[in-house]
């Protein structure tokens, strides 16, 4: 099998402030590397991963890592308006960058209008818990995402532990969007691309319809 080949393209959007962990998150999940120094981004960075969401239905994703300093920032909100996905990305060692989260949440909804974006958000370094560093609790972290209306997960791209959850909860989500018609294809929007636009119109219209679902071939794009 052509491991290039895609029946969907997702872009997802790193967001968060500088030091979070947003690249060394995107390395872990692309690479399953960890490196203790790492470059601070220089505007925006490239990452691509596939991911099978069923069997034969395989993702290109391709996310656009933000550098979190503000003097970046023109540049990176260029990206927000094709982004279909986003991580909001708070270390749970630093106040400052959890007080932040609403502010970049209501920075990239105020921005892409019409469109809208499907969030996680994601308490990062969660390592540094046992290391009693922790200074954003669990529940304080929950509060805010039931307040934003997003799922929460915690992760640590130094062990590894959540950061395939993460991504692949917010892969999981868009996909079913695009099945269920919340999240829809739409024409000069780079969010989701399909390589087969009706074969989606059929899946749908199958699921609509569950009893001639399962005569038919239930696999969009296949
Ligand atoms: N303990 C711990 N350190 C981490 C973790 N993830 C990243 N770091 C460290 O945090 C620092 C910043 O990581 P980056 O991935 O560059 O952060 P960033 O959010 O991409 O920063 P910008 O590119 O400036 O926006 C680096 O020294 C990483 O090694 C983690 O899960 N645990
Ligand atoms: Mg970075």
């Amino acid at each position: 099998m052509d491991l290039t080949l895609w029946q969907y393209q997702f872009r997802f959007i790193m967001l968060g402030d500088s030091t979070v962990g947003k690249s060394s998150l995107l390395k872990r999940y692309t690479e399953d590397l960890f490196l203790e120094s790492i470059n601070q981004t220089v505007g925006v960075d490239f990452y691509v991963h596939f991911l099978e969401v069923e069997p034969g239905v395989r993702v290109k994703l391709q996310f656009w890592d933000t550098a979190g300093q503000e003097r970046f920032r023109s540049v990176t909100r260029s990206y927000y308006r094709n982004s279909v996905g986003g991580l909001l990305v708070f270390d749970m060692t630093n106040q400052d960058s959890f007080d932040h989260i609403k502010e970049w949440h209501a920075e990239v909804c105020d921005r892409v209008q019409p469109h809208t974006v499907l969030f996680v958000l994601v308490g990062q370094k969660s390592d540094q818990d046992a290391e009693g560093e922790r200074v954003v609790s669990r529940e304080e972290a929950e509060k805010l995402a039931r307040e934003l209306g997003v799922p929460y997960v915690e992760a640590s791209a130094r062990t590894g532990e959540g950061v395939r959850d993460a991504f692949e909860l917010l892969t999981r989500w868009v996909y079913q969007g695009l099945l269920s018609g919340e999240v829809e294809l739409q024409e000069g929007w780079d969010g989701v691309k399909c390589a087969a636009p009706y074969a989606l119109q059929l899946q749908r219209a199958n699921l609509a319809q569950p009893s001639t679902a399962s005569k038919n071939n239930k696999k969009c794009c296949a």
